[in-house]
């Protein structure tokens, strides 16, 4: 009789504990699946700026608009522990692009225009810069950092 007895509160505990368990489950799945953060990034004709100067490895997304009335614009992103100053662009006032290790980019972006560039991205330092003729020296570029 209290054999029987002891099975039942066995079975009424697990039954109470099961939801808890789905809950439990559940909040694990949407910590996983959480959609990558977003970054505004802002390209005015003299900067880059961002809503976040850093973020978690992994999944993320620059939003990036460009407000100038009258330029096209792009973004590169570069892994690098160069700061801005050590990074000398070439004659035609561009960065050689081939001695730096780009993560990806979105070149020419219109007035106005809004685009998303999808990166994922491990932890470090990295330079976000536009890279037409003139345009990182008259200042468009700006560090973002990785965090682990
Ligand atoms: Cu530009």
């Amino acid at each position: 009789m209290s054999v029987i007895h002891k099975f039942g509160l066995v079975r009424l505990l697990l039954l109470l504990a099961l939801p808890l368990l789905m809950l439990l489950l559940n909040a694990c799945a949407a910590v996983s699946g959480a959609p990558a953060p977003i970054t505004t990034t802002l390209l005015t004709d003299t900067s880059i700026t961002l809503s976040a100067a850093s973020v978690k490895a992994g999944d993320v997304v620059f939003r990036i608009t460009n407000t100038s009335m009258m330029e096209l614009h792009e973004l590169v992103v570069i892994k690098t522990d160069l700061s801005a100053d050590q990074l000398i662009p070439d004659a035609s006032g561009r960065l050689d692009e081939s001695t730096l290790t780009s993560m990806g980019e979105e070149g020419d972006i219109t007035m106005h225009q809004s685009v998303d560039l999808p990166l994922k991205l491990a932890p470090g330092r990295y330079l976000l810069i536009c890279n037409l003729p003139g345009h990182y020296q008259a200042g468009m570029h700006t560090v973002f950092t990785v965090t682990p």
